[in-house]
């Protein structure tokens, strides 16, 4: 029987056994395992689509690795693995497939839900998108005064959003520059207001994003977005000329004014955080063109061929999974960082939060018991070398263990002067020095006064991994957001949790409604007295 076939006890188990592992084989120190094991960054790397990892700076003997190399069959993943290639309902609690991996299979390619072949719809949308896309690019589509569209909006929020978001400025280096590209996703009027003033509505094209067409933020915005470009253009027809939508449900969009020969749609197998694939990446198509797009689908399709099918030790998913497991669960990390040294990723670390934490942030198991153990990091991170100036005095000197990816290129894509051998001169040195750090002696033989010796020590055995590619081109950047996918897909199964469903977000929302009315008008509060005191608070300011 598998661990979690055990029903979680066997992880629980897994656990304590490496817990013990580790106690037994007494302190681990970096500069000791190198030195003594000269395979150990050869043996300890490994390689697929375009990503080169090397995990040989991790806090892990080779007996702790072999045994956290068993895991994946104790639980079972090859099954998990197989159930979600092959469309099954794997997202029990909303009752859905989780196929993701369909979005990015190749049009030959057969995945069936229910005995329909989805590869075939994927592409029929994937097809329609390139036709709209190379219109807006060319300055086909004209608004409604017969002007080129030079301004894209997306309006949607979390999966709506993070995704093309952080791709559109990823892979801004092939972007059509004529073209202005924006997001907005907070209801927060400020985000809507600043990033229309400086547009033009005759030359924008909105682009309404949501899954469900009935999020509160995204709707609000579009109806805001429609009256900004009607106060200009005057006539209700120009919606059609101005707005189109991305969703699952044609009513809604319909009611909303927006012509549903003007939405792409996708489906509910297809959860907001892992939807950068379908048609939520239409703003993203229409930056890069439908053809580098389909470059970045087949980098994700090459990761998810090498997690189906490589065996565990060289699996890149797996690897990153089993080594967060292991400081999550048996050296009790809290936290992951995810460290890119390309400017172009500043915005890859928000869109991983949102993939690791709202997949894996769970305490119930898939029994709905209570865990046991720890499940999802608090994932964060800053591009390098901005991080440096800022909080990696904790990673090198801090209390708390910190494990960190550091994702890096050989090649840039703006070879300016020697910046670029300087950023990654920054991206080798830090995790050597977080690595193997400088002990008091070294500090000392300096010639460091004596009483400084103990503050510019470091300790050293902080551990990374470092991610390094040729370039980040768009399959290098659909192969890199595929690892994390799968690596969180691995990390739920080990976890025995439901990782693609998000109750957790709906308490706020409900509530958020209830209030909402309560904040205009003057009616008993009867929330706790912290909350009604706030309420009343603001109240009281907006009292005419
Ligand atoms: C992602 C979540 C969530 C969702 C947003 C937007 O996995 O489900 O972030 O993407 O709440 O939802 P809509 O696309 O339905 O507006």
């Amino acid at each position: 029987m598998t661990a979690n076939g055990a029903g979680g006890e066997g992880i629980a188990q897994a656990i304590r056994e490496l817990r013990e592992l580790r106690r037994g084989e007494g302190p681990f120190d970096l500069r000791q395992a190198f030195d003594e094991d000269p395979a150990r960054a050869a043996d300890f790397s490994a390689e697929a689509a375009g990503l080169f990892l090397d995990y040989s700076k991790n806090l892990v003997s080779r007996a702790a690795w072999t045994a956290l190399l068993a895991l994946p069959e104790r639980v079972g993943l090859r099954a998990e693995i197989g159930a979600m290639f092959r469309g099954e309902r794997i997202n029990r609690t909303e009752d859905r497939p989780v196929l993701h991996v369909a979005l990015r299979a190749p049009r030959e390619a057969r995945i069936e839900i229910d005995g329909r072949n989805v590869v075939p719809d994927v592409h029929a949308v994937l097809d329609r998108m390139a036709v709209f896309a190379d219109a807006v690019r060319g300055g086909d589509w004209k608004g409604f005064t017969g002007r080129p569209v030079r301004q894209v909006v997306n309006l949607g929020i979390g999966g709506s959003d993070l995704g093309p978001a952080m791709a559109v400025e990823a892979l801004r280096p092939w972007s059509e520059r004529r073209l202005g590209v924006h997001f907005v996703s907070n209801v927060d009027g400020t985000h809507l207001a600043e990033t229309l003033r400086p547009l033009d509505p005759e030359e924008t094209l909105f682009v309404v994003v949501s899954k469900t067409f009935s999020t509160q933020e995204t709707l609000t915005n579009a109806e805001s977005a429609r009256a900004w470009c009607l106060a200009r253009l005057k006539d209700p027809a120009a919606v059609a000329r101005h707005f189109v939508a991305v969703s699952t449900h044609v009513e809604r969009v319909r009611a909303f004014g927006i012509d549903p020969a003007n939405m792409f749609g996708f489906w509910d197998w297809v959860g907001g955080r892992y939807s950068l694939g379908s048609a939520v990446g239409l703003p993203l198509m229409i930056a890069i063109g439908p053809s580098r797009f389909r470059e970045m689908l087949g980098g994700f399709h090459a990761m998810d061929r090498h997690f189906a099918e490589a065996p565990s030790e060289g699996n890149l998913p797996v690897i990153l999974a089993l080594l967060g497991f292991w400081y999550n669960n048996v050296l009790g990390a809290q936290s992951q960082a995810v460290l890119p040294y390309d400017q172009y990723l500043a915005r890859f670390p928000a869109y991983l939060q949102q993939a690791d934490m709202e997949s894996n942030g769970k305490s119930v198991d898939r029994r709905g018991r209570r865990v046991a153990y720890q499940t999802g990091p608090v994932l964060w991170g800053e591009p390098g070398t901005n991080g440096q100036h800022a909080f990696y005095q904790l990673l090198h000197q801090g209390t708390k263990l910190v494990p960190a990816d550091f994702i890096g290129f050989c090649r840039s894509q703006n070879p300016l002067g020697d910046h670029h051998a300087k950023l990654m001169a920054n991206f080798f040195a830090q995790t050597e020095a977080l690595a193997f750090g400088r002990t008091e002696e070294e500090v000392a033989a300096e010639g460091v006064a004596p009483d400084l010796v103990r503050h510019r020590t470091f300790e050293g055995n902080r551990p990374t991994n470092t991610i390094l590619a040729e370039a980040l081109t768009p399959a290098v950047l659909g192969a890199l957001i595929a690892l994390y996918e799968h690596k969180i897909f691995t990390q739920g199964v080990l976890w025995n949790i439901h990782s693609f469903d998000q109750w957790g977000v709906e308490l706020g929302k409900k509530l958020a409604g209830r209030i909402l009315p309560e904040l205009t008008s003057d009616a008993p509060l009867a929330h706790d007295a912290s909350t009604n005191a706030l309420i009343a608070r603001f109240r009281a300011s907006r009292a005419p």
